[in-house]
């Protein structure tokens, strides 16, 4: 329930945005959230809250007023040491952040990933018949959703066979890491420092194939662009952002076209709707659900004072979903134009391998729509719980042949 404070006319929660029972099902606290007004205060954080896509938005590209610096978690890098050398990219301001952005935004660019389109594509056909040969029933989590991404991702990057098996844990606790030290994160706190200490033996220049997005990083500090020590910190950026997000996104345009059979056949007789596919989930299914921002001096935002050096949490999914903005944001549709979703973020941080992300997408939402007739929920749905990521554990599915 969310109230007036006493103080002033700031409303106020103390909801946990990251408790259980939210995280099963955001969607009634995201609406009383943009219901209760453009800011709200999180009693129990002391921290301010955001929902409506105006202010959502526009915080986002206020990169002046509302800092990355201070981290984009919960914990204040002004006050708090961060678990991690914080990132050059996501926990960094201009003109610290450009020269990394710069680099990547040139590897990762749509420009660049045409090598990779021919390839991927292929892979995306050969899972997809595997899946359909493995029998009518599967579970597409791991069968499409994680499977897809581990097959193109960590050989685009150049990264060793050995120790994949990490990628996936890392990322779940990086995103859990955003938020409050809950059961989430003090259950794979053991692990954490094996996990980064793996993540960053695949960041040297020796482990990484010639080739790969790793080594165009190295290269780009050969060329001066940055300098031999962020190198590192920038593959890192890749291995951390690059995987569970992918697969949560996969994952939740699976789960979108499975619920929504008419959408399906639309895709299947139109398959280049498939990035309209993808964005559409983007929007509505948020995997990225939230992040913070960190603000920089007594900031208003419409009536209230934000006071300099609090956390903001900003809230991309329900930003997504306001009604304020978008016509009819609870339906999942190819014909919406999901375009200024902020699922990716927004400004000079938004998602900088949102091509990459696409072209995954693209390519196992290609080879699906030719070869498959009709996707449907086969059994209990779960989802998997992360401070961060809105996530499905396990999506039962019957995929039969296309005729
Ligand atoms: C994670 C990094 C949605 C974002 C929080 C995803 C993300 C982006 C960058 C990094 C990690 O640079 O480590």
């Amino acid at each position: 329930m969310i109230t007036l404070a006493t103080n002033d006319d700031l409303p106020a929660t103390d909801v946990d945005p990251f408790s259980h029972e939210v995280l099963e099902d955001p969607l009634p606290f995201h609406a009383e959230l943009r219901d209760a007004g453009p800011v709200v205060h999180l009693s129990r954080y002391d921290t301010y809250a955001m929902g409506r896509y105006e202010q959502v938005h526009a915080a986002l590209v206020d990169w002046q007023g509302f800092q990355s610096g201070a981290g984009v978690g919960l914990s204040n890098f002004r006050t708090e040491k961060p678990w991690r050398p914080p990132s050059l990219l996501l926990e960094a301001d201009p003109p610290g952040h450009d020269a990394p952005r710069r680099v990547l935004s040139a590897i990762l660019g749509p420009r660049a990933l045409r090598r990779l389109r021919e390839r991927w594509f292929a892979a995306a056909e050969t899972l997809v018949d595997a899946v359909l040969a493995s029998g009518p029933e599967i579970d597409a989590v791991p069968a499409l959703a994680e499977a897809f991404p581990l097959t193109v991702f960590p050989d685009a990057v150049g990264i060793p066979a050995e120790g994949r098996e990490n990628l996936l844990p890392y990322g779940d606790f990086l995103f859990n890491a955003f938020g409050p030290h809950n059961d989430l994160v003090a259950e794979a706190t053991p692990d954490a420092a094996r996990l980064g200490a793996w993540v960053n033996d695949q960041c040297a220049r020796a482990v990484l194939t010639a080739d790969g997005f790793g080594a165009q990083i190295w290269a780009a500090a050969d060329r001066g662009d940055i300098t031999p020590d962020q190198a590192p910190l920038v593959v890192r950026s890749l291995l951390s952002a690059g995987v569970d997000t992918t697969v949560h996104g996969l994952a939740a345009v699976l789960h979108a076209l499975a619920t929504h059979p008419d959408q399906w056949q639309r895709l299947r007789s139109a398959p280049h709707l498939a990035r309209v596919a993808f964005d559409e989930a983007v929007r509505w299914g948020a995997p990225v659900q939230t992040f913070f921002r960190t603000a920089t001096s007594d900031i208003r935002v419409a009536d209230t004072v934000i006071p300099d050096g609090k956390k903001i949490l900003m809230f991309l999914a329900a930003a997504n979903r306001d009604p304020r903005h978008w016509p009819e944001p609870d339906v999942f549709d190819l014909g919406h134009d999901p375009s200024g979703h902020v699922g990716f973020g927004m400004g000079i941080h938004q998602c900088v391998g949102q091509h990459v992300a696409r072209l995954e997408a693209e390519a196992l939402l290609t080879a699906l729509a030719a070869r498959v007739g009709t996707i449907e929920i086969s059994g209990p749905t779960r989802r998997h719980h992360n401070n961060t990521l809105r996530a499905w554990g396990s999506l039962p599915m019957r995929l039969t042949a296309a005729r």
